[in-house]
């Protein structure tokens, strides 16, 4: 029997569209059923596992599923062995405490003694031994925001991204416990063949990650510029050059994050490079 690789990614949430489209980036593809929490992929030997982040972490850890996509924010809640094979980039946020904007605000001694609401008492606990506060936490499992305004806690500890939340709710953040992104996580004590099969994985999200936001920029240079055009050229350890059928000119191939083409097109321009083509990149296989 060929092996297949076992991953578990979140059903429905901030994660699932993400998870999803790397995994299409990488080549795999699958059919969620209604009926059923597993599916089967195509492009790769992989079953896909449709759970609640919560839930993810317990089952690689207990090897129902080889890997995982969550939140690092879970991972360091819920306390499982697993490994980190991958930091993957995506649902980038932080773990923030923070208490009502009119308050003062001296350092983590303001939470001695006080209550402080958290769907993440095992973080939180963790930070504040480690810093001698006590403080009592509040386990809540959603809208942890309002609990100051209806007297709940003096303050909470909870995602934060935009900070949107926090100050529609009177709310200011005062300490960064921890940041967070996706990671693809791995059962500990994967079978040699399992871990062939991971390493390629990762292999193909490296080869996505490494192309996002880089463009393919090509353009057409007077010969006796090209120097000074690979000066402007961020990265670049040897553009491709190819000579054009017209006296005099080149072509100019390079590979460059978009950022970096705004901020350098007006000088490009002005050297002479014309005909610009800017295109999206798939995949780099450095
Ligand atoms: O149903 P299931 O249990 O699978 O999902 P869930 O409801 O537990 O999680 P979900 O889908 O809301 O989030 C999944 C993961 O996304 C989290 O564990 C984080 O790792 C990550 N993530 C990234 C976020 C945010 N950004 C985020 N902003 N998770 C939640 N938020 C919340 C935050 O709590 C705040 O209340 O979004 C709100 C808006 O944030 P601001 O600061 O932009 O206003
Ligand atoms: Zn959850």
């Amino acid at each position: 029997m060929t092996t297949r690789l076992k991953i578990a990614i979140q059903k429905s949430g901030r994660l699932s569209e993400k998870s999803n489209d790397l995994l299409a980036e990488c080549g795999i593809r699958y059919s969620p059923s209604k009926r059923s929490l597993v599916a089967k992929a195509s492009g790769f030997p992989m079953d896909v596992f449709l759970l609640r982040d919560d839930d993810i972490p317990q089952y690689v850890a207990d090897g129902v599923a080889d890997l995982g996509i969550l939140g690092e924010n879970v991972v360091a809640e819920v306390g499982k062995p697993v490994s980190i094979a991958k930091r993957l980039g995506f649902a980038k946020c932080r773990m923030s405490l923070a208490i009502p904007k009119e308050m003062e605000y001296s350092g983590l001694q303001f939470f001695e003694g006080k209550n402080i609401a958290t769907s993440y008492p095992y973080i939180l606990q963790q930070h504040l031994d480690k810093n001698g506060v006590n403080a009592s936490l509040h386990e809540i499992s959603g809208s942890v925001e309002i609990a100051p305004s209806i007297g709940l806690a003096e303050g909470i500890f909870d995602i934060v991204s935009t900070g949107g939340t926090l100050r529609s709710n009177g709310l200011k953040e005062v300490a960064v416990v921890m940041q967070s992104e996706a990671v693809l996580i791995a059962h500990p004590n994967l079978g040699a063949a399992q871990k062939e099969l991971l390493d390629e994985l990762v292999f193909r999200m490296e080869a996505v990650m490494n192309a996002k936001n880089k463009k393919y920029v090509l353009l057409n240079a007077p010969v006796e510029k090209v120097d000074a055009i690979i000066e402007l050229l961020p990265g670049v350890k040897s553009p491709t050059i190819t000579k054009l059928a017209v006296e005099g000119w080149v072509a100019m191939h390079a590979v460059m994050n978009e950022a970096e083409f705004w901020s350098i097109i007006r000088d490009l321009k002005s050297l002479g490079a014309t005909d610009i083509l800017v295109s999206p990149i798939d995949k780099i296989v450095r």
